[in-house]
């Protein structure tokens, strides 16, 4: 077991409160990874005042040379990459593949940060007077405050803490509670790549703890979120009150329409990998299956062996397919909206239990679930259940696909199966999402690209991609006269 710190200026420092918090390993929970300081508002307002200190330097680091360093992390990130994947599926519970995965993701977005540094485009336009130049840049903003969620303990993080470094500002970050060893190991990175000290603290503990103070303090300009609607809601309404500039990525209910032209085998495997990849803890996964009922019975049949074919267990073992979810407080929401489910009336096709065979029984596990007999306003198809949940609903036309898919508070990913151009080109159009898949499954979305959803799942910024970058800096508009002369604009030019 090891014993992890908060670094705030580049140096190990406790808790001012003494406490710990224990890590421990959700496909057995005996199993303890490490502890971690629960750290509260005091242990907050001394890595502000680390971060605000190193911005008047950090700022003035040229844009290029910062995004050397954030290279450097993608290559040190790249020779550790398979002891960071073993090390988060122990804490996170997900296979193998996808830590290894989660990490790339990591990768991919520093390599693109990098990158980054050397563009950072402003705008120029013409002058609407003789002798002058409007320009317009990016200047950094000050010090973000970062809240990962547990679900992508590296990917998410690097999306947030790479442009917000790229861009000149500071950093104090908050991880996920349940996946705080993956993000002491990033963050040691980050200042053996050569982030100077002050410029990146991290801060363990609970929402309550840390989170509310990062929100709440006046020192902190921008905000980067990740997590339920619900909490999202509560930031904007904090962190508004001193109008600071918030980026939110909450929940999503995302459906994958199957149309009866779609090749059979190919939705299949989107959807396997939509709905029960990461045990459907992704913000993006696959929740709701919009079937056409031409193909119902055939697709039904073989989704159902194959669902139940999915190997369960610790995701350390290459052979398994599904690991367990996060904790036991998120297994007993998935078996909440079981129940649920089963009394508005829709039918448990397959799952709908704990799996405690074998090493199991040491873990949260649940069986991957399908329920059929779902209509669009049942709470299965409407709430978020971030677990291995599929509510299955069937159509009989693309408009009703379309309808039933847009049914949603929220609007993260979506996707659509089908060989009909100008049935796709439609729900391009249509679908009301951030993120539509053409012959895809609902995850999967690529570092370089936006990403973000419309309604609540968000707040209209997105994460990825160019648009990022936006959102970690301020615009600076400067116009430059060289007539020698006052010149008035919309008055000497009339
Ligand atoms: C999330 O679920 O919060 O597209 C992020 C995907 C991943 C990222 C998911 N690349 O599923």
């Amino acid at each position: 077991m090891d014993k992890y710190y908060n670094v705030i200026g580049g140096e190990r420092r406790e808790s001012s409160t003494g406490e710990r918090f224990e890590n421990r390993n959700p496909a057995n929970w005996d199993e303890v990874i490490g502890t971690f300081p629960r750290s509260n508002e005091e242990d907050v307002n001394t890595a502000v005042e680390s971060a605000r200190s190193a911005f008047n330097n950090w700022r003035l680091v040229p844009a290029p040379k910062r995004g050397e360093i954030i290279k450097k992390v993608g290559d040190i990130l790249s020779g550790r990459k398979e002891e960071i994947a073993r090390l988060m599926t122990r804490e996170m519970g997900k296979v193998l593949d996808e830590t290894r995965g989660d990490v790339q993701e990591g990768i991919d977005t520093a390599y693109y940060a990098a990158s980054e540094g050397r563009r950072l485009f402003g705008h120029n336009a013409p002058s609407e007077l003789p002798n002058k130049m409007n320009i317009s840049f990016r200047q950094p903003i000050g010090v973000a405050g970062i809240i990962s969620p547990w679900n992508f303990p590296m990917a998410i993080p690097t999306w947030k803490i790479f442009p917000a470094l790229v861009c000149g500002n500071c950093v104090v970050f908050k991880p996920a509670s349940d996946t705080p060893a993956t993000a002491a190991v990033f963050v040691d990175i980050l200042l053996e790549a050569g982030i100077p000290p002050k410029v990146v603290n991290i801060v363990h503990g609970t929402g309550n703890g840390v989170g509310i103070p990062i929100v709440n303090h006046p020192d902190i300009n921008i905000i980067s979120f990740t997590g339920s609607s619900k909490v999202g809601k509560t930031i904007a309404e904090a962190g508004g009150r001193q109008l600071k500039r918030i980026s939110l990525e909450l929940g999503g209910k995302n459906a994958q329409i199957v149309m009866d032209d779609a090749y059979i085998d190919l939705a299949l495997d989107g959807v396997l990998w939509g709905a029960f990849g990461t045990t459907g803890q992704r913000c993006t996964a696959t929740s709701r299956l919009i079937l056409h009922e031409a193909i119902y019975d055939e697709f039904m049949d073989k989704l159902l062996k194959r669902t139940q074919a999915l190997k369960l267990g610790n995701g350390l073992n290459e052979e398994v397919q599904v690991g367990p979810l996060i904790n036991e407080g998120q297994r007993n929401v998935v078996e909440k909206y079981v129940e649920i489910g089963k009394k508005e009336g829709a039918k448990i096709l397959c799952g709908g239990e704990h799996e405690t065979d074998g090493e199991c029984a040491k873990g949260f596990f649940y069986k991957p679930t399908i329920f059929g007999d779902v209509t669009p306003g049942m709470t299965i198809a409407q709430e978020e259940i971030f677990g291995p949940v599929l509510s299955v609903i069937k159509i009989n036309s693309l408009d009703e696909a379309i309808s039933a898919l847009n049914d949603s508070i929220y609007g993260l990913s979506s996707s659509i199966y089908t060989q009909d151009v100008n049935a796709a080109f439609r729900a391009m159009r249509d679908i009301e999402a951030g993120i539509t898949y053409i012959n895809g499954p609902t995850i999967g979305a690529e570092c370089h690209m936006p990403f973000g959803g419309v309604k609540e799942t968000g707040n209209g910024h997105r994460e990825g991609g160019w648009e990022v970058y936006e959102f970690f800096s301020e615009t600076k508009t400067v116009y430059v006269d060289f007539s020698g002369k006052l010149q008035r604009a919309q008055i000497d030019n009339r």
